[in-house]
């Protein structure tokens, strides 16, 4: 039998309405820049998607509706802790420090998202495909920084359809028994393709899983920026106390197609796309900035030109930097090279023209 479905934390309600109770109490220029970094990750994913239809970048996946709970989750961290985001957080690796020209790069297929002149820049891993694989390594990094007694915490991000593989699971276990300092950041964006969230789980929530691994789970309205930012701020606070594990649902909706390669009307009514609009996180904030601290149309503006511009300008130094050494594909695999990938790598690299 579900459990009884606990209550969603928001500061700022759909209508407006600020909670005092919950609110974190962030300063204007902090709750400005929480803005800005989601008006930058929509325009930035607008652009994206009309770039895949031109055939300049490979498949994206977009992250609009999520720009909330991915803005908020990456800001709360402290630039020593862990972040392990999705194929989907644009949004997360930018509020992380990554340049938004690198992440074209990546979607060029010319980049990793690692710097490899400092890989532990930004202590951020670049995204993993095969779904929820990057749980148990989170778990992992969390657990060697705390027995090197590194005061930090991991944040790793997935989506409701990970919590259905076993590496969720697995991830969860370790982290429980062990007591790591993890965040397990869900955002529960309603749907794994085309597989909406009552047939992926029979449980009433996501957060009351972690019930079953010994640790807390809370649910947080995703499409609330500040919601989020103070449940992350407040997990990994509790993670670098000794208080172990956390789990949030940052309840969400993804309001585009799965990826460039999905139809989601194949599979989805209007109505519903409608009524999460009307829950839209940019607009919520943009509320907020405007009732408590005078947020004017020419500041809405400023910040919109500043995106735009932004954008084009990755978009050209991006497209400029194209040109990828087939050696790359051969580096940064394996520490020492094993005989199948040198055989292959003399074969495309060194002696390409020799038939075999
Ligand atoms: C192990 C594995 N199985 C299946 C897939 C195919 N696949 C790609 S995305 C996806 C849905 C994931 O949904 P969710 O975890 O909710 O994240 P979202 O895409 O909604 O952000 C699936 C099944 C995969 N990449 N890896």
């Amino acid at each position: 039998m579900a459990i009884q479905e606990p209550e969603v934390t928001r500061v700022v309600a759909p209508d407006g309405t600020v909670d005092e109770r919950t609110d974190p109490d962030l300063s204007e220029s902090v709750v400005t820049d929480l803005y800005r970094q989601q008006v930058l990750a929509r325009t930035f994913d607008e652009k994206a998607v009309k770039l895949h239809r031109q055939g300049r970048i490979g498949t994206y996946a977009p992250l609009q509706g999520q720009e909330a709970a991915q803005v908020g989750a990456a800001s709360a961290l402290a630039d020593s802790d862990y972040c392990f985001p999705t194929y989907r957080d644009h949004a997360m690796y930018l509020a992380r420090g990554l340049e938004l020209e690198d992440v074209l790069v990546y979607l060029l297929g010319e980049g990793n998202y690692v710097d490899r002149e400092d890989p532990d820049g930004l202590r951020t891993f670049p995204p993993t495909i095969p779904i929820a694989t990057q749980l148990p390594h989170a778990v992992g990094t969390s657990m060697a920084a705390d027995y090197r007694g590194d005061d930090c915490a991991t944040l790793v991000s997935f989506g409701d359809g990970a919590t259905s593989e076993g590496d969720f699971h697995e991830g969860m276990n370790f982290a429980g028994v062990f007591e790591s300092p993890t965040v397990f950041f869900c955002q529960n964006n309603h749907w794994a393709i085309s597989v909406p969230q009552e047939r992926q789980t029979a449980s009433a929530t996501i957060a009351q899983k972690a019930q079953a691994y010994g640790f807390e789970g809370v649910r947080v309205d995703g499409n609330d920026v500040l919601a989020v930012y103070g449940a992350v701020e407040n997990a990994l606070e509790a993670a670098k106390n000794g208080d172990g594990p956390r789990l949030i649902e940052a309840v969400t909706y993804r309001k585009g197609a799965h990826t460039t390669t999905d139809d989601p009307s194949k599979y989805r009514g209007d109505e519903e796309v409608e009524e999460w609009r009307k829950k839209d996180p940019i607009e919520r904030t943009r509320e907020y900035l405007e009732d408590a601290h005078g947020w004017t149309d020419d500041d809405e503006l400023r910040v919109q030109s500043w995106a735009d511009d932004r954008v084009v300008e990755a978009i050209a130094n991006a497209e400029e930097r194209t040109g990828l050494d087939v050696d790359d594909i051969f580096e940064h695999v394996y520490a020492q090279t094993p005989d199948s990938l040198r055989r292959q790598r003399q074969r495309v690299v060194d002696e390409p023209e020799v038939e075999r």
